[in-house]
């Protein structure tokens, strides 16, 4: 690969900005997937960051990233956003509009065109910043629903760049996608970066099925994870990149004799019980009611099994000041008190239920000691959880159950339990066949996602959109048979015939 200099544009800057005990500014590194990755590259490649940094900018701010640029290897640039910009082009459109919609809630937007203009005021700031920070020849890569516009806006001011998008949640079907009033702006604005990455292939067809709804010119060509799409204004790439995790890390992480000793305790405060695990973000996308609902079935119709699974769900807090997530937040705790109230006895408590966000070290540690993992969401871009939970599942006998909705299903198939989300009484059956599944089952199935998750892992995932960005070829993708759609897709010929049908 040539070592063309990156700019990483995100919403958030991967470090934040923090008032201490005193009043003073600290900056706090991220820890996330897409940090341990971008990280090296950017040092590597000499590279700059650019994002919100939780604040409305000023010299202080600009004169601590600076002095944190130096120890991180690369730059951090911030965009300083306004308290009314926060809530219009992130509470607002970003979180309103955009997030619901993508994840087929069309019924929870919010579609105020004060939203949409103040994104695109932001998403103007933000290409400024580019402009400033960055130089003809570098590779800018955008991240993300809350700056689709960025690409577009780089091109309205002369700004010429090659540029990259990649979409983490879903792109919907044609038929929701065209609810939102600004759906040919967002299509357009799409248009203009050179590569635009999805999760899976589903997304990148919903894409491509709503351009040429729109477009009728419009063409793709080609078969393989990349396509070329052109009409008579544009040509530029599209294609699926479906995120990985720090398998290694975590995997690692999950062997040291430190997180070994507190698995066992948790599995010992437990009784040795079968520890079932969910972990969320407070998100309505995720379907926590419904999988504590799952769990409530799951009592009734299998009383067999009470007192000898516990259900554990730890809730990390999320978008807290939105109302609607607070409306979410107290449906759960209300239905782990009932599920408690129904089926609890003398030293055995059916539902464990944790609103708070876990140390990694501890996050791990639950997750080698949970003989299953319940990722249900009702819509999900990927679902690192899913892929965490196998990482560190170190005795191979770990079950997961994963949503067909979840982006990580198209490659964890063969090794999950696939189940319907909205389908409790489904879930729950799941459940009880897991519960009596040979360990010698349990360990193939883990096999098989492991090896998957460990290969296609986050820095597959950043060289592979960096080479179809950057270098304009292809990496080692997985092979196509090794992602069966047949499950809830027409089928890949009928798709490819579809999109190469112009050539
Ligand atoms: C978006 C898309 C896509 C969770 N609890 C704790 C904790 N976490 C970490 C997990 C995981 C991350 O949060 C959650 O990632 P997800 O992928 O599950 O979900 P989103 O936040 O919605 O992410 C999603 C993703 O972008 C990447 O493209 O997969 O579909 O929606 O990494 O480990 N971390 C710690 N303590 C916790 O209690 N330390």
């Amino acid at each position: 690969m040539d070592s063309t200099r990156l700019v990483v544009v995100s919403n958030r800057l991967p470090a934040a900005l923090r008032k201490n005990e005193n009043g003073d500014w600290k900056v706090v590194p991220g820890a996330g997937g897409l940090v341990t990755a971008m990280a090296p590259v950017l040092r590597d490649r000499g590279g700059t960051w650019i994002g919100w940094s939780g604040t409305a900018g000023g010299a202080e701010v600009m004169d601590l990233l600076a002095s944190f640029s130096k120890e991180a290897g690369y730059e951090l640039k911030p965009v300083g956003l306004t308290a009314e910009e926060v809530n219009d082009f992130y509470f607002g459109f970003a979180n309103e509009v955009v997030w619901p919609l993508f994840h087929d809630f069309q019924s929870r937007c919010n579609f105020n065109p004060r939203y949409y203009h103040r994104y695109m005021d932001v998403n103007r700031k933000f290409a400024e910043t580019v402009g400033q920070w960055s130089a003809e020849g570098d590779f800018v890569w955008v991240h993300d629903y809350h700056l689709m516009h960025v690409g577009w806006w780089l091109k309205e001011l002369g700004i010429n760049r090659r540029t990259g998008f990649y979409l983490h949640i879903p792109f919907p079907p044609v038929d929701i996608f065209l609810k939102m009033p600004w759906r040919t702006k967002v299509l357009k604005a799409l248009m203009e970066y050179d590569l635009v990455g999805f999760q899976t292939y589903r997304d990148r067809r919903n894409f491509i099925q709503c351009l040429k709804l729109f477009y009728s010119d419009v063409k793709a060509k080609g078969r393989g994870p990349v396509v070329r799409i052109s009409n008579d204004e544009r040509t530029f790439n599209a294609g699926y990149f479906s995120i990985g995790i720090d398998y290694r890390q975590f995997n690692e992480t999950a062997r040291r004799p430190s997180v070994k000793k507190r698995a066992q305790a948790i599995k010992e405060a437990d009784e040795n019980r079968t520890i079932i695990l969910g972990v969320d973000r407070l998100d309505y996308t995720k379907g926590v009611p419904q999988r504590l609902e799952a769990m409530r079935t799951l009592f009734e119709n299998y009383p067999e099994l009470h007192g000898k699974i516990t259900f554990t769900q730890v809730l990390v807090p999320s978008r807290e000041q939105v109302p609607e997530y607070m409306a979410l937040k107290e449906e759960i705790e209300r239905l782990v008190g009932e599920i408690n109230g129904q089926f609890s006895q003398p030293g055995y408590t059916p539902v464990q239920y944790m609103y708070r966000s876990l140390p990694r070290e501890e996050l791990v540690a639950y997750y080698r000691a949970a003989d299953m993992a319940l990722v249900t969401p009702l819509r999900d871009g990927m679902n690192l959880v899913a892929k965490e939970y196998c990482a560190c599942n170190v005795s191979k006998k770990g079950v997961l159950f994963l949503s067909e909705f979840a982006g990580a299903a198209t490659q964890l198939q063969n090794g999950a339990l696939l189940v319907n989300p909205y389908d409790v009484e489904g879930v729950a059956k799941a459940i009880h066949q897991a519960y009596h599944m040979d360990d010698k089952e349990k360990r193939q199935r883990m096999r098989k996602m492991q090896e998957i998750i460990r290969k296609y892992d986050i820095f597959w995932w950043v060289d592979s959109f960096l080479q179809a960005g950057v270098s304009r070829g292809l990496g080692d993708f997985p092979p196509q048979e090794s992602v069966d759609y047949a499950f809830f897709e027409m089928g890949e010929d009928y798709i490819d015939d579809s999109l190469s049908s112009g050539t």
